[in-house]
């Protein structure tokens, strides 16, 4: 991370010097890393598993093939779309669009979608946070019908997926015939490769400042999951940090975003904290907004934002991860 400025605003007990370091939910079948107690849990190994059957909006996936979509873009509980619903939820701009139709996750009973036949898929779990952030990157550009999303049920995952994405993680992008992983570089990549609003202003500094809070949100994820699982005061816990997000929205005041305006250090930033709103609300009745109010404006700003209401998971279905993943319960 480069120093100088940015530090002056950041805890120095949470200064990243390893922004490549593995954030909590990296790996599955991987305990968590020392900022994280283990979790007492039978099922420690995958304490940082996220997504599960409970997880799918309904069960019943039909064959794919990879010209045709996933049959069941429906919403739970309702009948079947018509097969090209799909496309039409995407012709109204930003803001008064129609919320879109999720797909159903796929399982390992999907077979593979076959040949890549020119779309964009974007590779996603409804319970992932990292997920989250190229999902709301496609939508906020307008690329809905560019970047086709496809669901995974991460605990029943279909085995082709390890074969075109072998960290087997999502998100994952399939572009150009390559396969791109890793949910900072998907966010930079799709703002440079794909069409649509930009992401980063030309502005030098306030690229810069981008730079210095995306590489230092690696570091902002592992303290609040520390905070959901830890006995301790969520104040003393993920306090400091949220902090550091109150102080770095106050850079500059031409807009309640991190840059003034809206940017990707928003899209980054927002999945977690709305998580962090979400279970320290919950378990621990700890309201983050309290005391930190450009926090609580910018979460009110991003709510706005069909883009990102439409990749936010379901409170309850997330609550029973992390509790069990988490907490152990
Ligand atoms: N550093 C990665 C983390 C991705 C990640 O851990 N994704 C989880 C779901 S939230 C996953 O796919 N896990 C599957 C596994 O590790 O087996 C990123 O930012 O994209």
């Amino acid at each position: 991370m480069a120093k100088g400025k940015f530090e002056a605003v950041m805890p120095a007990s949470l200064v990243s010097h390893d922004s490549e370091a593995p954030t909590p939910f990296d790996d599955m079948n991987k305990k968590l890393e020392p900022v994280l107690p283990p979790v007492a849990s039978p099922e420690t190994d995958q304490a940082l598993t996220i997504g599960d059957k409970s997880g799918k909006l309904e069960s019943d996936s039909a064959p794919l093939d990879g010209e045709t979509e996933p049959p069941g873009w429906r919403e739970k509980g309702k009948p079947e779309a018509p097969p090209d619903s799909q496309s039409q939820s995407v012709t109204v701009e930003e803001g008064r669009r129609k919320a879109e139709v999720r797909p159903i996750p796929l399982g390992s009973s999907s077979p593979p979608l076959g040949f890549f036949n020119g779309t964009s898929r974007l590779y996603v779990s409804y319970k992932c946070p990292y997920a989250q952030r190229p999902w709301i990157v496609r939508n906020y550009k307008g690329l809905r019908d560019t970047i086709r999303l496809v669901a995974l049920d991460l605990q029943d995952r279909p085995s082709w997926f390890k074969d075109i994405h072998p960290p087997n993680k999502v998100p994952a992008l399939e572009h150009n015939n390559q396969v791109i992983g890793e949910s900072l570089d998907l966010v930079k990549y799709i703002d440079a490769h794909f069409d649509g609003p930009p992401l980063l202003p030309d502005d030098p500094s306030k690229r810069e400042y981008a730079e210095e809070l995306i590489s230092y949100s690696n570091t902002y994820t592992k303290t609040i999951l520390g905070s959901f699982a830890s006995k301790g005061n969520p104040e003393d816990d993920a306090g400091p940090s949220l902090d550091f997000v109150e102080t770095s929205l106050s850079k500059y005041d031409d807009g309640p975003f991190f840059l003034g305006q809206f940017s990707m250090v928003d899209i980054v930033y927002i999945t977690i904290t709305a998580l962090a709103d979400l279970v320290l609300g919950d378990v621990k009745k700890y309201d983050i907004t309290t005391g930190r109010p450009r926090l609580a404006k910018w979460i009110e700003e991003l709510e706005k934002m069909q883009a990102y209401v439409d990749t936010k998971p379901v409170p309850q279905e997330m609550l029973d991860l992390i509790k069990k993943k988490f907490l152990g319960k």
